[in-house]
């Protein structure tokens, strides 16, 4: 018997979307969150798939707040004949204290299953012919594979594993990230492996396995794809494996970076992309010859109610930027990018009680970076 399921992974609900200014602008983020795990569990009814997967990080925290957790109990158990296996990830990962370890988001639920201490893997879906392997995070870094312990039992069809990790391709610094070796993964046997941690979506071929990043549903930032989306995964008895992947966005995160010649160029630029779900970063450089900077301003306010955001507050310097100029403020983003996240990782093992020491470093640290302190 054929099986389809969906993969999902990287809500992030609850996550602190501050950074991005205004209180309507950040509601909006946070109902396009939800919109994105709403539109999951829609497309799981209309595509009658069996089951639907989310592979880590659900919530942005471990302790997310009353109001979220709330919110979150409302649609899954509004969507009752869709059954849902939520796996920790590094984020929302596995602590005698965490949101994903008690019953206070599945209480009452019949149709959620926490894939915690609780659960043994594999997880046995005999009306699916389908096993279920997993290994919960029990911290936000590790240097072991979440898939280490899972070894295929036999008499199922189907043999599926959920992770939140790194694929480890080299060189890319993953070696704390829950690294997954592409090379155990062809030895594995898995039809499908469902993975959250990426943000972009990824699918690969190793051995008889399909390993998917199915990416984040709703983009955060401006390092995310433009759009996010789930996956719909169809594997046949002979364990062919076809993905349908499904838009689940609505805010779209934009970056646009141009050479201007001549102002008439950034309002083609600026009709082109207009969208009022899109929040938009341009990054201008000008021409040596380009004189018009008063106009810059004026053009982009004009174009700002056709968009949800503008954010170009660095882009019309006095002066022509001249090329090392551009590298350094990519630099100096890169460092910000790593500071933050640094201090997240931090604050994620730290008590909740003390968020608040870490919102003042990263306002500290930010000045110092941009050299403001
Ligand atoms: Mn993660």
């Amino acid at each position: 018997m054929p099986l389809k399921f969906i993969h999902a992974a990287d809500f992030h609900l609850g996550a602190d979307l501050r950074r991005l200014g205004s209180d309507e602008l950040i509601e909006t983020l946070r109902e396009a969150q939800f919109g994105a795990l709403e539109k999951t569990l829609a497309a799981a009814v209309e595509q009658q798939v069996s089951f639907v997967l989310i592979c880590g990080d659900l919530f942005d925290s471990r302790f997310p707040n009353a109001d979220i957790i709330e919110k979150t109990r409302k649609l899954l158990s509004r969507f009752s004949s869709v059954p849902v296996f939520i796996l920790p990830g590094t984020h929302d990962f596995l602590s005698d204290d965490s949101v994903l370890a008690g019953n206070v988001l599945t209480a009452g639920i019949d149709n959620i299953v926490v894939l915690n201490d609780k659960v043994q893997s594999p997880y046995l879906l005999p009306t699916d012919d389908c096993r279920l392997y997993f290994l919960a995070n029990r911290s936000n870094r590790s240097a072991f594979s979440p898939l280490a312990e899972c070894r295929i039992v036999e008499g199922c069809c189907h043999n599926i594993a959920l992770g939140h990790g790194s694929l480890s391709l080299g060189g890319l610094g993953v070696d704390y990230d829950y690294p997954l070796d592409p090379k155990d993964i062809e030895k594995s046997g898995f039809d499908y492996i469902a993975l959250g941690h990426w943000h972009k979506p990824r699918l690969e071929k190793l051995g008889k396995s399909t390993l998917a990043y199915s990416g984040i549903p709703q983009p955060l930032g401006f390092s995310d794809p433009e759009n996010g989306s789930v996956n719909i995964v169809t594997i046949g008895d002979n364990g062919d494996v076809n993905i349908d992947r499904v838009t689940t966005s609505t805010v779209i995160f934009k970056s646009v970076s141009e050479r201007i010649y001549h102002p008439r160029q950034l309002i083609n630029l600026l009709e082109t992309a207009a969208d009022n779900n899109c929040i938009l970063k341009i990054d201008l450089e000008y021409s040596d010859k380009f004189k018009e900077y008063t106009e810059i301003e004026t053009i982009i306010d004009k174009a700002r109610s056709r968009y949800l955001l503008i954010n170009a507050d660095n882009s019309y310097p006095n002066k022509p930027a001249a090329l090392p100029e551009r590298d350094s403020r990519e630099e100096s983003n890169l460092l910000i990018d790593n500071f933050l996240t640094e201090l997240d990782r931090l604050k994620e093992t730290d008590s909740p009680q003390r968020a608040g020491l870490y919102e003042k470093a990263a306002e500290l640290g930010l000045k110092i970076i941009r050299g403001e302190a």
